[in-house]
């Protein structure tokens, strides 16, 4: 069995870090976007979701993994939607492994592109920490300029599922959410496990505990730390067919359970960093 390390691949003609964890557990990241496209537990299992029609070559952002939405979250602003850092390539600053974990950072900080339609210096940070069962996914956000900022934004993180039918989310229940495949309209969550009948698009807001995905024999933790709200989003049949880096069944394999900063706003003073997190367990 492999010792954990890390090596620079090239997948989907793209430059990414494949990070080799312990028990043959494994991840890659990609460059363009500082996207997370796999991971792989150590009984050989994939967990996210990545589109057989993803676009590569960085006119599209890629469509599954971890994409990373900064300094907006959807179209909730005048940005592009989820923001400018999607199909911007990152730099790789750091790389260690040890006997039980391998661990990656990818920064990007703002130039004259990003200036151009948001103009605050910044840096963010993503780094993945992936052991044997788990995958800890980081993104800190500095105000490297002289003056506050506020942003938005997300770790979109899509999973792979089955048959997403078949899947059951606990850990919602009690907590309120904006229903945006329905008008926006806010409303709390009463079921104690959410299925996922039809488009869903919610904004789980203040969600201060972690969710269990379970589908069939596959048990996954979610939880975050200091991205206040959990977005759960499948386009369902029509959706996923109006996407064209989407093949026609491919809602069926996907579920979004996202960590974001959604439907408040992180305000950021000159010189601060803020931190949030996402923790995939396999239970
Ligand atoms: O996070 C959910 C969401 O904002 C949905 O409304 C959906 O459109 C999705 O993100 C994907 O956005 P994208 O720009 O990647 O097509």
């Amino acid at each position: 069995m492999n010792t954990p390390c890390i090596e620079t691949i090239e997948f989907h003609g793209l430059e990414a870090l494949r990070l080799t964890g312990p028990r043959g557990a494994s991840a890659i990241v990609s460059r363009l976007g500082g996207q997370v496209l796999s991971w792989v537990t150590a009984d050989g299992r994939e967990h996210l979701f990545l589109s057989e029609k993803a676009v590569f070559d960085g006119s599209l952002p890629i469509r599954g993994g971890v994409p990373v939405c900064f300094p907006q979250f959807a179209g909730q602003g005048d940005l592009p939607k989820h923001g400018l850092v999607r199909t911007r390539l990152w730099d790789v600053s750091a790389r260690r492994s040890g006997d039980d974990y391998a661990l990656a950072t990818l920064t990007l900080e703002d130039d004259e592109a990003s200036r151009a339609l948001w103009p605050h210096p910044f840096k963010l940070e993503l780094t993945l920490m992936l052991e044997a069962d788990r995958l800890d996914l980081e993104l800190c956000v500095i105000n490297t300029g002289e003056a506050p900022f506020e942003f938005t934004g997300a770790l979109h993180t899509y999973l792979r599922v089955v048959q997403v039918e078949d899947v059951t989310i606990d850990g919602l229940a009690g907590f309120e959410y904006r229903d945006a495949a329905n008008g926006n309209q806010v409303q709390r969550e009463t079921t104690e496990e959410l299925m996922i009948e039809a488009e869903t698009d919610r904004v789980y807001r203040n969600v201060d505990q972690p969710q269990v995905l379970r589908a069939g024999n596959l048990s996954l933790g979610i939880q975050i730390r200091d991205f206040p709200d959990v977005v759960v989003w499948n386009p369902w049949v029509e959706k996923c067919a109006s996407l064209a880096d989407m093949p026609a069944d491919a809602w069926r394999h996907m579920l979004c359970v996202e960590a974001a900063v959604a439907d408040s706003r992180i305000v950021l003073p000159a010189g601060e960093e803020w931190y949030g997190r996402q923790a995939l367990v396999l239970a």
